[in-house]
């Protein structure tokens, strides 16, 4: 397999907002990044990936943007931002900005001129249709609730919205908005930056003539994926992309990519004619969610099973590597609940079920994401009412289910604790003084008032702490190039408790080996596979006996071997 440096990386993403703030405003900011640049570089990770800091109203926290060439003032200047990049370089860090065009902010000046009249120039920078009998063009819902559709008095047209209605889908169609979009990743990557997260990528191309989505719930508006993700031009549009401008510079991609399969991983990352280096896939993510309809991951299924986590990994894993593709490894972001409260145990087992989860992600083959406090063991917080809950997701979802008198109230805000984006979007732990020290004034989105139990300080000097166990992990992928190289294979298929895989690099193995339960399984060590000489790389507990026959393991044990 091809060599690259964001195979062999690790990415750490930041969320700006909520990350820390320098001028206690309540808002995280550009100069409270470079305050905490020595901390990353102490974890040991290679490369930020920044969530959006251009100029922005924030109806989407900053993915509803304005001006791609400015800094959202909130965040600091553009010498902030050119300072931040040189202390990042100067520490052997890259940099990673986030590239958000399948739609820009209704307040970008694009749109400002394009629901002037039919006639502006900028008109087919966006979408615009004069709807039927009345009503809107088509029956497609919104990411976000509601119909993706909404209506203009000016030109007494709609528009199309993805997501918010102040976050206009551009019109990939129009040769002139693709010029736009190359020139402003020019502006960037002229600044040095070291790559791109492009948000939801693979939804900018439109089956032309937007034909309504097939009826498949009683709802009034309907999923219209069939029409827009992976849309028609969406590979063309990619490679030209590429062309005019990602292969002129040294740099990496990651497509935010939902609803893909690992056919499509496999023909977006691969070495031959690839259009991203890695991808975000979610199949994973919607593991613990009720299938058949795009309000699905509020539904949350008590009853999935480490199998259904297992058929889907090792799928992605060995489609990927079969097909020389390369898989990005993450369990949060800033769009997901907390790993630790969703698939492992935020009570009594914390700090082991947070290592535990850890060790289970790094040692598999891709290249591993840490979401800011994920390497603390942040948890889920469950604020009492909704008026704390900041994110416009939640906020549509309860008008659209609540309001419409279709569900219990108490059941949806239960959702909401449970998966709600917000989770991920308190403010980070640096320590247990006022507002868990990311700020001396009140916060923009309340702490979680676990922050005296879990926070940056307690854990730096504490070598059993879970952010001295991620340093370890990785470390390991510094030390050991099976790590990164080495070919994954599932071990005991049919087991609810235990998750076991190797890796294999010419005669190296590694056995890695996680207890999602609170029981104590035994380990059976396949026929095939040598125990007889194990080293432990790393482990969870402290571990005295090593021998692999009948291992009883402690609840969510975690341990990494090499087999001789
Ligand atoms: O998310 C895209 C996406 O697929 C969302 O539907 C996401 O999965 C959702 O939040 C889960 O319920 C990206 C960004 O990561 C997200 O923060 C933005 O709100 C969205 O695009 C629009 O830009
Ligand atoms: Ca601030």
């Amino acid at each position: 397999m091809a060599k690259q440096w964001w195979k062999e990386s690790v990415v750490y993403q930041i969320y700006p907002r909520s990350f820390n703030d320098s001028n206690n405003d309540g808002i995280g900011d550009l100069n409270g990044i470079i305050e905490k640049l020595d901390y990353l570089k102490d974890l040991g990770v290679d490369v930020v990936w920044l969530s959006p800091v251009y100029e922005s109203p924030n109806d989407d926290n900053g993915y509803d943007i304005s001006n791609y060439r400015a800094i959202m003032d909130e965040f600091g200047t553009m010498e902030d931002w050119d300072r931040l990049l040189e202390e990042m370089h100067n520490r052997g860090l890259k940099l990673v900005m986030d590239l958000v065009v399948n739609h820009s902010s209704d307040e970008h000046a694009w749109f400002a001129e394009s629901r002037k009249s039919k006639d502006n120039p900028y008109r087919d920078y966006y979408i615009w249709d004069p709807g039927k009998d009345g009503a809107e063009p088509n029956n497609w819902v919104s990411f976000f609730s509601g119909s993706a559709w909404q209506y203009d008095e000016a030109t007494e047209e709609y528009y199309l919205h993805l997501f918010t209605k102040k976050q206009p889908d551009l019109n990939w169609e129009n040769p002139k908005l693709r010029e736009e979009v190359y020139d402003l990743m020019k502006f960037w990557l002229d600044k040095g930056i070291d790559g791109f997260r492009m948000d939801v990528i693979n939804v900018i191309s439109k089956t032309p003539g937007l034909p309504d989505a097939e009826v498949t719930t009683d709802s009034k508006y309907q999923w219209g994926g069939e029409h827009f993700v992976n849309g028609p031009r969406f590979m063309e549009f990619m490679k030209e992309m590429n062309e005019k401008v990602l292969d002129h510079y040294d740099v990496m991609t990651v497509g935010e990519t939902p609803m893909v399969t690992p056919e499509d991983g496999v023909r977006f990352t691969n070495e031959e004619d690839g259009i991203c280096s890695m991808l975000f896939q979610f199949e994973h993510m919607d593991v613990d969610s009720t299938p058949g309809s795009h309000l699905g991951k509020w539904k949350i299924n008590p009853d999935w099973k480490l199998t259904d986590l297992k058929k889907i990994m090792t799928k992605w894993q060995v489609s990927m590597q079969e097909g020389k593709g390369w898989n990005s490894l993450y369990l949060e972001n800033h769009d997901q609940p907390r790993s630790v409260s969703r698939f492992a145990d935020d009570g009594k087992y914390h700090e082991v079920s947070a290592k535990m989860l850890a060790t289970w992600l790094h040692m598999m083959q891709g290249t591993p994401y840490v979401y800011q406090g994920q390497e603390l063991g942040m948890t889920n917080v469950a604020f009492e009412r909704l008026e704390d809950y900041k994110d416009v997701e939640i906020h549509n979802f309860y008008r659209d289910v609540v309001e419409n008198g279709s569900e219990d109230p108490e059941m949806i805000m239960d959702a909401i604790r449970a998966k709600g984006r917000d989770n991920a979007r308190t403010p980070m732990h640096w320590n247990s003084g006022t507002n868990a020290g990311f700020s001396d004034a009140e916060p923009w989105i309340k702490v979680n008032p676990n922050y005296k139990d879990i926070n940056a300080e307690q854990q730096v000097n504490d070598p059993n702490s879970v952010y001295s166990y991620y340093k370890r992990l990785i470390q390991l992928r510094k030390q050991h190039e099976i790590v990164v190289h080495g070919d994954y294979d599932l071990i005991l298929e049919d087991d609810e408790q235990i998750y076991a895989y190797t890796r294999t690099l010419g005669d190296e193995k590694l056995l890695v080996i996680t207890n999602f339960s609170g029981e104590k399984p035994v380990f059976k060590l396949p026929a095939g596979l040598d125990g007889s000489r194990p080293e432990l790389l790393i482990s969870n507990y402290d571990v005295r006996d090593h021998s692999l026959e009948g291992l009883t393991l402690k609840p969510y044990e975690a341990r990494v071997y090499k087999l001789a």
